[in-house]
C-alpha cells in the first residue's frame, strides 16, 4: 500500500487525448522529478506541463492536475496528466513515471485504494465497475443509486438492528441464572422476523441485478430457417449472423447484447432444431438446448411461409418465459388464416413495434415499473443475503425453541459477519482481490 501506482487511465489505442494516473504518497515528488520548470499546479487547479526524459527532451505536453489527499479520490495524493491520446506517446509517459519510482497499479487498484482509505464501501466501490459496464439507461440509473451508497445504506440498518439484538442476547449469557423473560424474548423475535424481511425483500431484486449487469438471457429458438439468425441482425440493426435459404446455417451459439427500451437484452441466436445425422450440426442443436434450459426468456419462432402442419412439428420448451412470434408475415400461407399470434416480418420490419412492446410487457420491464426499485443486488451480495438469512432463520428457531442463549447468539453473529461483508466492514482480505481483479486498470 506505501507504493505509489501508475497507470493509463483512459482506453487502449488512439484517441484526441489520454489519462495518465499517479496515486500514492510519493505521486508530487515523482510528477515533479519527471516534469519541465519542476513545479506544481496548486491543488486542484490544471496547468499546462511538459514530461522530459531522462535527456530533457519533451515526450508530450498536457494539462496536469493534482489532487491532495485525503481528499481525493483514492484518499491519497494522486497526479493526472491529460496528454495527447496516442499509443506511443502515452505509453512513454507512462514509463517515465516508472522510471521515476511509480509501481505499475493492477486492475482495480486505485478504487481499492479508496476503499481501504474509506473512501468509499464495498458496494460502491462495485458500483464504479458497474457504472463503467453499464449498457442502458436502467442500468445506468441503478449503478448511480449503488454508487450513491443506498445499497450500503440499507445493509447497514440491517447490520446496526442485527448488532443491537446480538447485544442484548450476549447480555443473557454473562447472567446465565437469568431467564429470557418470555416478554422480552418476544420483542427480540419480532425484530429477528423484521430483518428476515428486509433481507428477503433484497434477495428478491437479485434477478433484477443480474438482468442490469448481464443483461436478460434471450435465446431465439425454432426451426432451421424460420427466420433466427434474421431476427438477430434485425434487432441489432447489423449483419452479425450469417442469413441463408439454406437449412442448418447456425451452428454455433452467437452472443449479442441489444438495448430494447432501455432493458438490455442478450441475444442469443442459435442453431435450428430438427432430427439431424450430421454430428456438427447436432452438437450445435445440443447447444441450444443448453440455452433454453438456462433461459430468462425463449422467443419461440415459426415460419408463416410453411404450411402450418408443418410448422407446429417443433417441441416447444417448457420452463422459461415465452413468446410466440410468427416470421415472414410477407410470405404468409393460406392455412395460417384462422391463427391469431404476433406476426413479424424480418424482411420488411413490419411488426417490430409490437414485438418490442410484448418483450418489454412480458418482462415487466419498462422503465416506469422498475424505477422504485433501483436497488438490485448482484451475485456476491446475494450470496452474503442468503447466509445472513439461513442463519437468521436458525437464530429465531432457537430463541422460539427456548435454546441456551449461546446458540442463538451464534447464529447472529454469523449473521452479522454476512451482512457485514457486503458492504466490506469485516475482514474481507480475500473477496478484497477477488472483486477488484474484474476491474479495468487505471480504475
Ligand atoms: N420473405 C422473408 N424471408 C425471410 C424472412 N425472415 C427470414 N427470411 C429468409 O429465410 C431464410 C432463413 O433465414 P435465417 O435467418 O438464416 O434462418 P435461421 O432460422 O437462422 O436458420 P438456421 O440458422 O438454418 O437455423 C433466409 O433466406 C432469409 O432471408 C421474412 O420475414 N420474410
Ligand atoms: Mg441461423
Amino acid at each position: 500500500m506505501s507504493e505509489t501506482i501508475v497507470a493509463i487511465a483512459s482506453p487502449p489505442g488512439m484517441g484526441a487525448v489520454s489519462v495518465i494516473r499517479l496515486s500514492g504518497m510519493r505521486a508530487f515528488e515523482i510528477a515533479v522529478s519527471v516534469m519541465r520548470g519542476g513545479i506544481l499546479p496548486k491543488p486542484r487547479r490544471v496547468g499546462l506541463r511538459s514530461i522530459e526524459d531522462e535527456t530533457g527532451r519533451v515526450i508530450d505536453e498536457g494539462l496536469l492536475v493534482t489532487f491532495k489527499g485525503p481528499g481525493s479520490y483514492t484518499g491519497e495524493n494522486v497526479v493526472e496528466f491529460t496528454g495527447h491520446g496516442g499509443i506511443m506517446v502515452t505509453r512513454r509517459v507512462l514509463e517515465r513515471f516508472v522510471e521515476a519510482g511509480a509501481a505499475p497499479a493492477g486492475p482495480g487498484e486505485f478504487t481499492q485504494r479508496a476503499f481501504m482509505n474509506g473512501r468509499m464501501d464495498l458496494t460502491q466501490a462495485e458500483a464504479v465497475m458497474d457504472l463503467i459496464s453499464a449498457q442502458t439507461s436502467m442500468a445506468l440509473r441503478s449503478a448511480n443509486e449503488q454508487l450513491d451508497g443506498r445499497l450500503g445504506r440499507t445493509c447497514e440498518a440491517i447490520r446496526a438492528k442485527l448488532l443491537g439484538t446480538t447485544a442484548h442476547m450476549e447480555a443473557f449469557i454473562d447472567f446465565p441464572e437469568e431467564d429470557i423473560d418470555p416478554q422480552v424474548g418476544e420483542v427480540l423475535c419480532k425484530t429477528l422476523l423484521e430483518l428476515s424481511t428486509s433481507i428477503a425483500g433484497l434477495l428478491a431484486t437479485a434477478d433484477q441485478g443480474r438482468i442490469l449487469r448481464e443483461g436478460v438471457r434471450t435465446v431465439i429458438f425454432g426451426k432451421p430457417n424460420v427466420g433466427k439468425s434474421s431476427l438477430l441482425n434485425r434487432l441489432l440493426g447489423y449483419q452479425r449472423a450469417i442469413v441463408s435459404s439454406r437449412e442448418g446455417t447456425t451452428r454455433d451459439t452467437i452472443e449479442e447484447v441489444v438495448n430494447l427500451r432501455g432493458i438490455p437484452l442478450r441475444l442469443i441466436d442459435t442453431a435450428g432444431v430438427r432430427d439431424s445425422s450430421d454430428e456438427i450440426e447436432r452438437e450445435g442443436i445440443a447447444m441450444t438446448h443448453g440455452q433454453v434450459a438456462r433461459a430468462d426468456l425463449v422467443l419461440v419462432i415459426r415460419d408463416l411461409s410453411e404450411c402450418l402442419v408443418e410448422s407446429a412439428k417443433v417441441n416447444i420448451p417448457d420452463g422459461a418465459r415465452k413468446l410466440d412470434i410468427l416470421n415472414k408475415s410477407d410470405l404468409e400461407d393460406t392455412s395460417w388464416a384462422e391463427v391469431k399470434g404476433l406476426r413479424i416480418s424480418c424482411e420488411s420490419g413490419d411488426g417490430f413495434d409490437d414485438l418490442e412492446s410484448a418483450i418489454a410487457e412480458l418482462l415487466s420491464l419498462d422503465e416506469a415499473h422498475w424505477g422504485d426499485h433501483s436497488v438490485a443486488v448482484n451475485a456476491r451480495h446475494q450470496a452474503c443475503l442468503t447466509r445472513a438469512q439461513s442463519s437468521l432463520t436458525r437464530a429465531i428457531a432457537s430463541l422460539r425453541g427456548g435454546d441456551d442463549p449461546e446458540i442463538t447468539a451464534l447464529d447472529l453473529r454469523e449473521a452479522l459477519t454476512a451482512v457485514g461483508e457486503i458492504a466490506g466492514i469485516v475482514d474481507t482480505e480475500e473477496i478484497l482481490g477477488e472483486i477488484f481483479s474484474n476491474f479495468c486498470i487505471g480504475k
